[in-house]
């Protein structure tokens, strides 16, 4: 387990504040109500409590969604991945000196930052979506120029990883949000180091409604975040409890209200490995660098409502602005299908998600090489609004 490290930095003058709006986040965390495992009522139908106070805050804590066999691949799998990334920027080859993952792929994959700081805050990156710049403190030691903190299309890089996108309580999950007809929207990991880990500037997510008559509360869709060694205040998400319901916000009139980036509705995500938090991607969100001397890896698994996507025009940082048709959404919907029986290959004793979009499809979604092969640039065809 790579959970602690032993060196790590700090927050510089900054570090006393910091660790008492930290003490005090994951206090009001605690005591939020927005934690337990997933439950479903009688009927099969996602637990009424969950629902509401999803609902109510924008984000849930779902405890002990992955089992420990399940965390170990996933750990195998991710590891993998961190081992395969180029050793810089512009190297073309990884540490062990063979042919890097990501560099021939069309779609975006890798993101870099210089350790500790903040790349797309109080810049036009992503729309603009990110106003304000975070506090960027100093690392200590011996540390890299620059990291991934980022990986998109990560299916394509680890069996492991999807198959978790197939855990059949997400799915299920999945389907009582955003309808039978729920669709993908882009897959994550996050990776924020000890002592390294980038931070993630005050945003929401989405781009493309705020302005849309029917918008409501679930337009923009939501992330599955799951936890390979668990999160912190210190290194986790934070997010602005009910602001998903709200149309407009104003990011930098909270930091300015603030008096810094300590915006003082933000409630961290507190999880142990294994956990896997709901996040609303309207909810206003973001995490701070991590000085903290633990690991934080969360795996991102997005869906979207069909209605939110289809015949919209998306795009941006995801992929090349489009229109969205049904024949696009399905193709990138087929990538749930192949989960499923990757999955059902690792765990052929669980009962299987059925995704009812395709159940009629008599398309073969066998999980084999020929399969694997499939994925390559699958992200090209995220559904990003
Ligand atoms: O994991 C993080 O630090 C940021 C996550 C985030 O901003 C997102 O998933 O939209």
């Amino acid at each position: 387990m790579r959970a602690t490290a032993e060196s790590s930095s700090d927050y510089g003058a900054n570090d006393p504040v910091m660790r008492e709006y930290f003490e005090q986040g994951e206090a009001k965390a605690r005591n939020l109500g927005n934690r337990g495992t997933i439950k479903f009522e009688s009927d099969g139908s996602l637990s009424k409590d969950i629902l509401e106070i999803y609902s109510e805050m924008g984000f849930y804590v779902f405890e002990n969604v992955l089992s420990h066999e399940e965390l170990k691949d996933l750990e195998t799998g991710v590891s993998s991945i961190l081992d395969r990334l180029p050793t810089s920027r512009n190297a073309d080859l990884n540490k062990l000196g063979e042919p890097a993952i990501g560099l021939n792929c069309k779609a975006p994959t890798l993101f870099w930052s210089k350790p500790l700081a903040d790349p797309f805050g109080g810049t036009n990156l992503a729309n603009g979506r990110h106003p304000v710049k975070m506090n960027e403190p100093l690392p200590e030691g011996n540390v890299p120029d620059e990291v991934v903190y980022l990986i998109l299309g990560t299916l394509q890089f680890s069996e492991e990883l999807l198959r978790t996108y197939a855990h059949p309580k997400l799915l299920k999950v999945a389907e009582a949000i955003n309808g039978e007809d729920f669709v993908p929207f882009t897959e994550a990991l996050f990776i924020k180091e000890p002592g390294i880990g980038a931070s993630v500037a005050w945003h929401r997510d989405g781009t493309t409604h705020w302005d849309s008559p029917d918008f409501d509360e679930g337009t923009h869709g939501f992330n599955f975040m799951a936890q390979l060694y668990g999160c912190t205040a210190a290194n986790g998400v934070w997010v602005v409890p009910g602001s998903h319901k709200e149309r407009y916000v104003d990011i930098a009139d909270m930091v300015t209200r603030a008096g810094s980036e300590r915006i003082e509705e933000a409630i961290p995500m507190i999880c142990n490995p294994g956990d896997v938090v709901i996040s609303n991607r309207q909810a206003v969100h973001g995490s701070f660098a991590n000085t903290s001397s633990d690991w934080r890896i969360t795996i991102n698994q997005g869906f979207h409502r069909r209605k939110s996507v289809l015949g919209v025009k998306g795009g941006g940082l995801h992929g090349k602005p489009a229109v969205y048709d049904a024949e696009r959404i399905i193709e990138r919907s087929k990538i749930i299908k192949l989960a499923i029986e990757a999955r059902k290959q690792r765990f052929p004793d669980e009962q299987a998600f059925e995704y009812k979009p395709l159940s009629a499809s008599k398309e073969d979604f066998t999980w084999n090489a020929a399969a694997r092969k499939s994925l390559h640039d699958y992200n090209l065809l995220d559904l990003s609004i």
